[in-house]
């Protein structure tokens, strides 16, 4: 390791360790080598996605990167036909494309996305090597896609029958208007700390059903959908992205928990600065999970009805979150 990046290191886990709340003591020192309780490894994703969750901790159990787990975490709901909200199978935008947004980030600040991208399953894949394999953030649409068979990926039809029978129904009354919790999982974002300690994490979509063509929400968009800062904690988001992308959700959830908040109060702190640009009772959805560098988790809501997994050697539970309107 590099000095100067050493000492940077060595220093912020110092300011860690006499700042944490939760100070445990060393059994041999008490005074003077007090270390934190981390949990680590950990995988926390949005909805209740028990088979995402499960894949991510298989490889985080393995000794696999927190990058590793979150990609291969939410294929397992890009593959998914039945979950209508990300990858294949999800809902069509009002003209019948499914279109597809996502984005990565890694330890290092490393981070890539791809939106309005059409035929691929994985997403996220595509996004990780927009990270890894080119000079870029950010590719959309056609240059994505051509990206992606040039790296190997296939063409694949994304609209089943049941996503493209439901869209001719839609199409009778062509009436958008989001529905809050439509289903039991929707836009699937993961954070994961990896047994080095290190945070990474992903988050994909088909976005909002019978958006208009061309649109993209706040999923693939980092700081908004997803944002990582390994010194700190991640945060993903799911819902109407057009709010969370207004208030830069993730990103200041993140920034809330270096000013010391915990995750969940980032949370709840991110959920009402959206409830504070649109009034007291918006009648849309907005979930957030965060995690920080101790492996606490947090979750927040607008609308009852969000939950967020939540996998660790203590066990693999669906949270409830809280939310900012009361059932
Ligand atoms: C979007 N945030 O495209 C996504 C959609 C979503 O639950 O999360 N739906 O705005």
């Amino acid at each position: 390791m590099k000095r100067r990046k050493f000492l940077k290191n060595s220093s912020l886990s110092t300011a860690g360790i006499f700042s944490s709340a939760l100070l445990t003591s060393c059994e041999t020192d008490k005074k003077l080598k007090p270390v934190t309780e981390i949990i680590k490894p950990i995988v926390i994703a949005t909805w209740d996605v028990p088979n995402a969750t499960d894949k991510a901790w298989q490889v985080l159990s393995n000794t696999g990167t927190a990058l590793d787990a979150v990609e291969q975490g939410v294929m397992i709901e890009e593959a998914d036909i039945n979950n209508q909200s990300v990858g294949k199978g999800g809902r069509p935008d009002r003209d019948g494309n499914v279109t597809l947004d996502a984005c990565i980030m890694d330890k290092d600040s490393n981070c890539g996305a791809v939106v309005y991208l059409q035929n691929i399953v994985h997403p996220i894949s595509v996004a990780r090597k927009v990270m890894e394999d080119t000079p870029h953030v950010m590719l959309a649409g056609k240059g994505a896609e051509l990206f992606a068979y040039e790296k190997g990926f296939e063409k694949e039809n994304l609209l089943t029958e049941k996503s493209r029978a439901e869209w001719l129904e839609w199409k009778k009354t062509s009436k958008y208007q989001p529905v809050i919790n439509i289903e039991n999982h929707d836009t699937i974002g993961m954070l994961a700390i990896d047994a080095n300690g290190d945070i990474a994490g992903a988050c994909t979509t088909s976005g909002m059903a019978y958006k208009i063509g061309g649109r993209v929400g706040d999923s693939p968009i980092i700081g908004a959908g997803l944002f990582v800062d390994n010194e700190v904690g991640g945060a993903t988001a799911t819902g109407v992205g057009e709010e969370v992308v207004r208030t830069v959700g993730s990103f200041l959830i993140v920034e809330l928990m270096r000013q010391g908040k915990t995750p969940q109060e980032a949370c709840e702190e991110g959920v009402k600065r959206i409830i504070s640009k649109n009034g007291e009772k918006p009648d849309f959805q907005i979930g957030f999970i965060a995690i920080n560098k101790k492996g606490e988790t947090g979750g927040y809501c607008i609308q009852p009805g969000f939950s967020y997994r939540v996998y660790s050697e203590k066990g693999h539970i669906n949270k409830t979150a809280g939310s900012y309107i009361s059932s």
